[in-house]
């Protein structure tokens, strides 16, 4: 085992002692490979910041902005792009952070409702949704199958599952479905996952850390670090997993233990991903987890799971290291009918391209999938995503700095950083464009959660992103040239409304692509839930579709451009032609 670094075989001798704090995440020291010689190609995609415009202006609380008294105030938050009123246009959920000793008295989630002409209303308070406290993640599902998507937010303290009312409301239900936690935890990465495909939407909760604000000292304290800075994660205890099976009647069981997620070794546990990694038909779970070992929770078919993190080759860094894992991206980049995986790191360090055999094991494919020229930021939410439609899936990730007081200090990089696109150049190849994306990936902030999802229907993937005192970005796609697409919105009959966990496999031209409804990814973040599927110049697609039950639909030539609604066991039940893309903003001269 030289695979294991020294931090890990002692973390295997002893846990971390409540007395022995440090500071900082895992990093590599990697130096960036040397860069290729740009490809000229043209990249039909660009984005702009339209946040302010378009009503998105509350500013999400994370520390101070000069001062970070703990790691509670640093590691937040996700947002999702879902529908909360079914009118088929995406609406934002941004979540939180606060600020220890004097939170600003608006620092809460916002939801923000789509008015359909690119902008939004704030109806938090409408809603029912304001709260304040330390927001970290968010999972998006109709865990009681009335057709409204209901919502799972993680706190330090205790996390909330809220209630789609049906009629613009939502309500706190936790204590009733039986989620409260006996005391107070670091709640984090967080995704439903009908794990025992019995058509309901059971429910995974990671945990970041033992953390009491108690006995952790505060930045300043010279126990764990002499920056003056946070302490954490280093030195606090590992965060333990929890998965709840849905009753059927409003309520949730913990199976944490018979379902054998309770064996698996602790982590600083972030981005949870459940999908179905090895092509079996059940869905797995994937746990990014900081500094620590990445977790692949395999489904036994059978109501448990076993952690084969390392067999399956997500533990660890192709040369047997730890890596900082924020943020999961899944897709299928490689055009192959599987899922990929990008995970996001710190700085000095790569992000990981994961490559799956098809059957579940993964190689590491950083360096020569071309990312690894890229190691300056520590980067958080990310996607698979087809930007600019041209039938194969990009990489977009969001980056940003930890530590607020070592801004200014000579020799530290800037805490604000900017967006990352990486274009794929279809051979197996990446090409990092930053100012060649637009003025929305360029700009630099301290970003964390972000999520994908065409908000202004017209056919394009747009990104909206959490950024820390400052309010969110949402980056609009403005796509040229004639690249075709297609969007599928499942739902479930049998199998749980949501659709979370179909499979759904779009043939276009000589191109096989899949993707999986998630209902957690990025960043703590929640995705547009009808799948996008950029087409070049394809202009049909052939669509199969293997619901979470197991019922295989495939549907034949079906036109490009169009959302079309599909109905377990009925076929497409609706087809939505989008209106005309809007017209781009004036190009800025450079
Ligand atoms: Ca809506
Ligand atoms: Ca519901
Ligand atoms: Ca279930
Ligand atoms: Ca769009």
């Amino acid at each position: 085992m030289t695979a294991l670094t020294r931090r890990i075989f002692l973390g295997m001798l002893a846990p971390p002692a409540a007395t022995c704090f440090g500071q900082g995440m895992a990093s590599r020291g990697v130096r960036p490979a040397p860069r290729g010689k740009p490809s000229g190609l043209p990249f039909r995609a660009r984005f702009t910041d339209v946040a302010k415009q378009a009503g998105l202006t509350e500013t999400v609380i994370a520390g101070h902005p000069y001062r970070a008294d703990y790691i509670i105030e640093v590691m937040s938050c996700g947002v999702a792009f879902f529908d909360y009123d079914n009118d088929g246009w995406l609406d934002i959920l941004v979540l939180s952070g606060s600020r220890f000793g004097d939170p600003p008295p608006g620092a809460s989630n916002r939801l923000y409702k789509n008015n359909r002409d690119g902008t939004f209303t704030d109806v938090t308070q409408k809603a029912g949704l304001f709260r304040t406290g330390y927001a970290f993640g968010v999972t998006v599902g109709d865990y009681n199958n009335d057709g409204f998507e209901d919502l799972f937010i993680t706190y330090y303290g205790q996390n909330a599952l809220y209630r789609n009312n049906g009629d613009g409301t939502f309500t706190d239900v936790t204590k009733q479905a039986g989620l409260l936690s006996a005391a107070p935890r670091f709640g984090s990465g967080c995704t439903f996952v009908d794990y025992d495909r019995d058509g309901r939407l059971d429910l995974f909760v990671s945990n970041y850390a033992g953390f009491d604000m108690q006995s952790v000292p505060r930045a300043g304290d010279t126990t764990c670090n002499s920056d003056n800075v946070f302490c954490g994660p280093f030195g606090l205890a590992y965060g333990k997993h929890s998965l709840y099976h849905n009753n059927g009647d409003g309520t949730f069981s913990d199976v944490t233990e018979a379902s054998g997620i309770g064996k698996a070794t602790g982590g600083y546990g972030l981005t949870a991903v459940a999908a179905d990694f090895n092509n079996d038909g059940w869905p797995d779970i994937l746990l990014a987890c900081d500094s620590t070992p990445t977790l692949m929770f395999r489904n036994k078919h059978d109501g448990t799971f076993s952690e084969e993190g390392l067999a399956s080759g997500v533990a660890l860094s192709e040369d047997g290291q730890e890596q900082a894992g924020m943020g999961l991206g899944i897709g299928d980049f490689r055009l192959d009918g599987s899922l990929h995986i990008v995970k996001t790191h710190y700085a000095a360090d790569t992000p990981a391209v994961l490559v799956n055999n098809g059957k579940g094991n993964f190689a590491d494919v950083t360096i020569r999938s071309g990312l690894a020229v890229e190691t300056r930021y520590i980067t958080w939410g990310v996607g698979i995503q087809d930007l600019d439609n041209d039938g194969k899936p990009d990489i977009f990730w969001v980056t940003g700095g930890i530590y607020p007081e070592l801004d200014k200090r000579p020799g530290n990089p800037p805490n604000r950083t900017p967006r990352v696109v990486f274009r794929n150049l279809g051979n197996g190849q990446f090409e990092e464009l930053i100012a060649e994306a637009g003025p929305g990936v360029e700009a630099t902030h301290i970003s964390r959660g972000c999520a994908f999802g065409d908000f202004d229907n017209d056919g394009d993937v747009d990104i909206v992103i959490v950024n820390h005192n400052e309010p969110p970005s949402l980056l609009r796609n403005d796509v040229s040239g004639d690249n075709h697409w297609i969007k599928v919105k499942l739902t479930g009959v049998k199998s749980n409304r949501s659709a979370i966990g179909a499979r759904v496999v779009v043939r276009y031209g000589d191109k096989v692509q899949a993707q999986e409804v998630l209902a957690q990814s990025s960043y703590l973040s929640v995705n547009d839930s009808r799948l996008h599927f950029g087409l070049g110049s394809a202009d049909t697609a052939e669509i199969e579709i293997r619901w979470p039950l197991g019922l295989i639909e495939k549907l034949g030539r079906v036109a490009a451009d169009q959302l079309i609604h599909v109905t377990e066991g009925a076929g497409i039940t609706r087809t939505q032609r989008f209106a005309a893309r809007t017209a781009p903003a004036p190009r800025q001269k450079t």
